[in-house]
């Protein structure tokens, strides 16, 4: 039995005091993430359950039971304090998925900090934009990535720590301390921050069409729906072992490689190493995973392995998988059927809906291909792109709009409410994506209604990308939009048109390659640059990325007398 039970019967008076009350939370008093996920585990007689495996591509492994949790966070907590780091100032998470990361994040909301988690294979260029824009006062790394840290810390004079967690070899530099979790006195008792419900928690940047990427503003209160959807979508129960293959440097991370299963009590599975079939199907194999968070690109790149390889391990122990991120294609829900004999239920949410809106419980009949319906307390619904009011034709495509006001909701961008207002729309939350909704309620996604690209699961912005393109020394403007790709849905591609005297050629278009991945990270790396001799423009002279688009996809470019002239 799911733990959900009957969808139809949860939608019935739903309110998400259920889920208060099951935190044993009440308005108004203090709610703390990093508390709920570790000291009231052991409160509740799991003090000895173990909370975190981990292990690295080698197989090096450490366990962490959810009393080590509560100690180890209390430990990061007061040494934070002790650096005189206060309330409310962002601290950054910028490390593998490493244990730092995990108990670090629960340390941070302990003392009452805003976790700030950036993607370790961030390049310089990406970490500053984000570090400068929260002014960030503090940064957790590794040796590794110290490098990168070092490079711009002249232009970030807000950070006044950077906390090395493997501090072994040569001398830390200035601003530099370093930090030994197996090493730190173990502070067995701390006075966790009284955060309340709206007091800020974490802060998650991502990608939107213009601009550099904002900061998507969560609080403490988003734990009432990531408790509850982590329950009944991903089906946690006491005895699970659960396995999220997402980085904490995306919101999928957190809010469910952390939060929510943490705040259910429940033991989870690390691998500190990118895809790999058979090491993957090892690390199920060996723990036995129960229930898998995956997502379609690394759906698809087992299906490309095939069945063969899946029936040389033992996946028995599987018994609820779910996706996210992209849009997870009804052949990869067939064949996951034939592979393992259960089907991958998709969810949809985003970085700014905190939790997921949109999904298949269990216990509903899946239809491969649609994204599900809203979880309950969640209204959804399809809009006119132009007038914004619902669509009441099935099939119509509109875009996806939610009703404002669930727990996990973004509060803002930070330093950028008037993007955040720019979001509503008569009196709705608009996604950004379209989709259909058929006459059982079900929702079809279609697409992105912007110039985001959606790589692998991973949103890049063109906008970021061309910025530092045109720091190259041989490119006078570029434009970068999505192509289709077999496996990662869509890769980066770049139009780069040269600046007089350099000549294009596959030198200048590896130097540029590298020069972006470098700068911003591999996933924002152009898979190819096409070397034109200008951009198509708008009279105002705003670059056209829809008709490179439209080109790529090979899709009508349609009218372009009416794209916006501004
Ligand atoms: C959680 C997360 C959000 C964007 C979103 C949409 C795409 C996410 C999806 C999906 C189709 C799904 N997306 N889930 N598209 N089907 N089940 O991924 O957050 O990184 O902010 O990305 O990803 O375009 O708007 P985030």
């Amino acid at each position: 039995m799911s733990n959900i039970g009957s969808y139809t019967d949860r939608l019935k008076d739903f309110d998400w005091s259920l889920a208060e009350k099951e935190l044993g939370y009440r308005a108004g008093e203090p709610i703390n993430i990093g508390w709920y996920c570790s000291d009231r585990i052991c409160q509740m007689g799991l003090a000895d359950k173990k909370a975190l495996i981990w292990e690295d591509f080698h197989g090096a492994s450490k366990t962490y039971t959810f009393d080590d949790l509560r100690v180890l966070s209390n430990t990061i907590a007061a040494s934070l304090q002790e650096l005189g780091l206060k309330p409310g100032e962002r601290i950054c998470l910028f490390m593998d998925r490493v244990p730092e990361l995990y108990i670090g994040f629960l340390g941070i909301l302990k003392m009452g900090g805003i976790a700030q988690p950036l993607f370790s294979a961030f390049g310089e260029d990406s970490l500053l934009t984000r570090l400068d824009n929260a002014k960030t006062a503090a940064i957790f790394t590794q040796r590794k990535h110290v490098a990168k840290v070092r490079k711009i810390l002249a232009q970030l004079p807000e950070m006044r720590h950077i906390i090395v967690v493997d501090p072994d070899g040569p001398p830390l530099r200035e601003r530099e301390v370093g930090f030994r979790l197996d090493q730190a006195k173990r502070v067995e008792q701390f006075t966790v921050h009284p955060t309340t419900a709206e007091t800020p928690s974490v802060l998650h940047y991502t990608s939107g069409t213009t601009g550099q990427p904002k900061g998507a503003q969560h609080v403490h209160y988003s734990l009432i729906s990531q408790y509850l959807t982590a329950k009944w979508v991903l089906d946690l129960q006491p005895n699970d072992l659960y396995w999220c293959n997402a980085d904490p440097g995306w919101v999928t991370g957190t809010s469910y490689g952390i939060i929510g299963p943490w705040s259910n009590g429940i033991t989870q599975v690390v691998l500190d190493s990118g895809f790999n079939t058979e090491r993957w199907y090892s690390l199920i194999q060996k723990h036995r995973v129960t229930v898998w968070y995956s997502a379609p690109t690394a759906i698809r790149l087992l299906m490309r392995e095939g069945t063969v390889v899946a029936r040389r391990f033992d996946l028995s122990s599987l018994r609820h998988l779910c996706s996210v991120g992209e849009p997870l294609n009804a052949e990869a829900v067939l064949w996951s059927r034939e592979a393992y004999g259960l089907q991958f239920h998709d969810s949809y949410w985003q970085t700014e809906t905190g939790s997921i809106v949109i999904t298949n419980v269990p216990e509903m009949p899946i239809k491969p291909g649609s994204m599900g319906k809203p979880f309950p307390g969640i209204e959804a619904t399809i809009v006119d792109p132009k007038t914004f009011e619902p669509i009441d034709q099935p099939a119509r495509v509109g875009l996806i709009a939610l009703r404002p006001g669930w727990p996990a909701m973004f509060r803002t961008y930070w330093n950028n409410r008037a993007t955040y207002e720019s979001k509503f729309k008569n009196g709705w939350y608009i996604s950004g994506d379209r989709a259909s909704l058929d006459s059982d309620g079900y929702f079809w996604f279609v697409g992105r209604d912007d110039d985001v690209i959606n790589t692998g699961g991973h949103l890049v912005g063109p906008f970021e990308i061309e910025s530092a393109l045109l720091e190259h020394p041989a490119v006078a403007e570029s434009a970068a939009v999505g192509k289709p790709d077999h496996v990662n849905m869509e890769v980066v591609k770049a139009f780069v048109a040269l600046k007089p005297g350099f000549e294009p050629n596959g030198d200048l278009e590896l130097e540029i390659m590298n020069f972006i991945r470098k700068k911003l990270s591999p996933l924002a790396m152009p898979q190819e640059i096409e070397f034109v001799k200008s951009l198509p423009k708008t009279r105002s002279g705003k670059i056209m990325r829809r008709v490179l688009r439209a080109q790529e996809w090979g899709e009508p470019i349609g009218d372009i007398s009416t794209l916006e002239d501004d």
